[in-house]
């Protein structure tokens, strides 16, 4: 047990900034702390309780901030929900995380109650913030932490085609802040801008960062390099998280100048790091403290640390000091410089999938998580990640998985089968290309397979070309042999 995180804070720096935005909100921890009261009083009057699961789908923005902690104030189950997915793979994952109610931003309403369709969730556990009213009756909020409860779950997919829940509790996201500061230090000014989602837990980890380490949020709630560079610059921001992408832009913006004194560095993550980026933020004296982890570690489990940003330029570092990794080929210990799989153990990682006993058989084994991610450790130890999990392609730092995608395609009644590949893009890093064989003789074009995976999928999911071919290669086991189909790209497109 510990005393609650906002509590605390509230009680040490009251008057301290917790939290601020571009259009001049601000809160401090006294007032972030009776807001979250005030909401939590809210929410339980129109029935969330303690245990209850609750989808949470929003922007980001400072509602939202209040809404995690008040909903940490009642004892609730949190259902972070992609903003980007369609109502159909928000409806899935409200059903398989057994949501009762589902909170969003007034923008989101109308995607909310559609996600809601066929869930059993009542029209009248549809809540939005502009409809929360100041409370008479307060309610006796939870007081401690209590460090094994579950506290959120985070929807990531894999190699079946059906994204599964990643259980976290309050003591994986306790664990992962406080080991992140024995990493990357704390400054009494440290100041960290958010501009990563906080549905996903890289934009999540730093709501509790703040709430742990009593530092103010600088938020972002929509992605703008020249924004964002404009706080880093005149607003004392001293931190940021960032996918490649935003880095990228974000060293473009800013030409050939270069960020003031007081900012610390990058922590980026999310995907793998283009080296001439990385080369490019060293020209120009900016540290980047290279990442690795996932949902499923509640954020960072392995970083670069500031003596060494520098030095081990395309390094994602070593573990940090609560957490292990090895590097693994069949159960046999990899030597220096051997790549295998990334294994992981650490206070932070997560427990297991909900209710999916299978998927956590095959994923845990004493403690070590088997990401399915490759790589190796350098003669210091030092971590270099190769390549992606399961054929993961990263879009944009959004993860689009071939197996769900392919399940879509071939819900098609004309597609015998599909498979689907990621292909460089210049622009989001990697894009979706499918591979399709059609039933013989039937009519079905490009675009057909691309508007019905519009129906069905996210944006950033739906494939940008689809070829037709007679046959997918499959190896004795009947499994898609996706690498093949990389290497027929390749042919075709010269
Ligand atoms: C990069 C982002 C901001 C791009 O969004 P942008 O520019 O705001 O686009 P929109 O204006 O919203 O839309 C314009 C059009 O672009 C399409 N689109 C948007 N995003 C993508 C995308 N990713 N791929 C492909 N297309 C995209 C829209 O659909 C729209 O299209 P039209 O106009 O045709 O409708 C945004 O994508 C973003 O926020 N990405 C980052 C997501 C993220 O946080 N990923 C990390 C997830 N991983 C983890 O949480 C674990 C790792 C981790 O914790 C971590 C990660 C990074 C740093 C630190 C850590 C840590 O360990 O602490
Ligand atoms: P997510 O499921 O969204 O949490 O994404 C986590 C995945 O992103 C990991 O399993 C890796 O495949 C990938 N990833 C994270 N950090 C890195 C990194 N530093 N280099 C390469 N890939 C990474
Ligand atoms: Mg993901
Ligand atoms: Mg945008
Ligand atoms: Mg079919």
């Amino acid at each position: 047990m510990i005393p609650h995180w906002l509590d605390k804070q509230a009680f040490l720096k009251p008057e301290d900034i917790a939290v601020q935005t571009a259009d001049g909100q601000s809160l401090t921890f006294q007032e972030l702390n009776e807001k979250s009261r005030m909401y939590a009083s809210y929410f339980a009057e129109h029935g969330i309780k303690k245990g209850s699961h609750v989808g949470v789908l929003s922007s980001n923005c400072v509602d939202m901030i209040i809404t995690i902690h008040a909903l940490s104030y009642i004892g609730t189950v949190i259902v972070l929900l992609n903003t980007r997915l369609t109502p159909s793979e928000i409806s899935f994952q409200l059903k398989d995380s057994e949501a009762t109610y589902l909170i969003t931003n007034t923008a989101l309403k109308d995607k909310g109650r559609n996600s809601m369709e066929g869930t059993g969730i009542p029209p009248y556990h549809l809540l939005t913030y502009d409809e929360i009213q100041p409370f008479e009756k307060t309610i006796d909020v939870v007081t401690e932490l209590e460090l094994d409860q579950l506290f959120t779950i985070l929807y990531t997919s894999g190699t079946t085609g059906k994204p599964k829940g990643v259980q976290l509790t309050y003591g994986n996201h306790w664990h992962s802040a406080v080991s992140s500061a024995l990493n990357l230090g704390l400054s009494p000014n440290d100041k960290w801008l958010v501009c990563l989602p906080m549905f996903h837990v890289s934009g999540f980890s730093s709501v509790i960062k703040s709430a742990l380490y009593g530092m103010p949020i600088y938020l972002v709630e929509d992605f703008d390099e020249r924004a964002v560079n404009h706080a880093i610059k005149h607003q004392g921001v001293t931190m940021i998280s960032v996918v490649s992408l935003m880095m990228e832009r974000m060293l473009k913006e800013l030409g050939g100048g270069g960020y003031p004194d007081h900012f610390r560095g990058m922590l980026l993550g999310g995907g793998p790091a283009p080296l001439h980026l990385l080369e490019q933020a060293k020209e120009k004296e900016i540290l980047v403290y290279q990442t690795y982890g996932m949902t499923e570690t509640s954020s960072q489990v392995a970083t670069l640390s500031p003596g060494v940003a520098l030095q081990k330029t395309g390094s994602a570092g070593k573990a940090l000091s609560t957490a292990q990794l090895k590097i693994e080929n069949h159960q046999t210990a990899c030597v220096v410089g051997e790549v295998g799989e990334i294994k992981v153990k650490g206070p932070m990682v997560t427990k297991g999938y909900y209710k999916r006993p299978e998927a956590n058989l095959e994923t845990f084994n004493d403690g070590w998580l088997s990401t399915g991610d490759l790589g190796y450790l350098d003669e210091d130890g030092f971590l270099f990640v190769v390549d992606r999990r399961k054929d993961l392609i990263i879009s944009g730092g959004e993860n689009v998985y071939p197996a769900e995608i392919e399940s879509v395609v071939t819900e098609l009644k004309e597609v015998v089968e599909a498979g689907v590949i990621g292909k460089p893009d210049s622009q989001w890093g990697q894009v979706p290309v499918a591979f399709v064989v059609k039933e013989e003789h039937a009519h079905l074009g490009e675009e057909e397979v691309i508007s019905h995976c519009k129906r069905r999928l996210a944006k950033y999911k739906v494939p940008t070309t689809v070829h037709f071919l007679e046959e997918v290669p499959r190896n004795a086991s009947k499994k898609i042999l996706r690498r093949k189909l990389v290497d027929l790209l390749s042919e075709m497109e010269g």
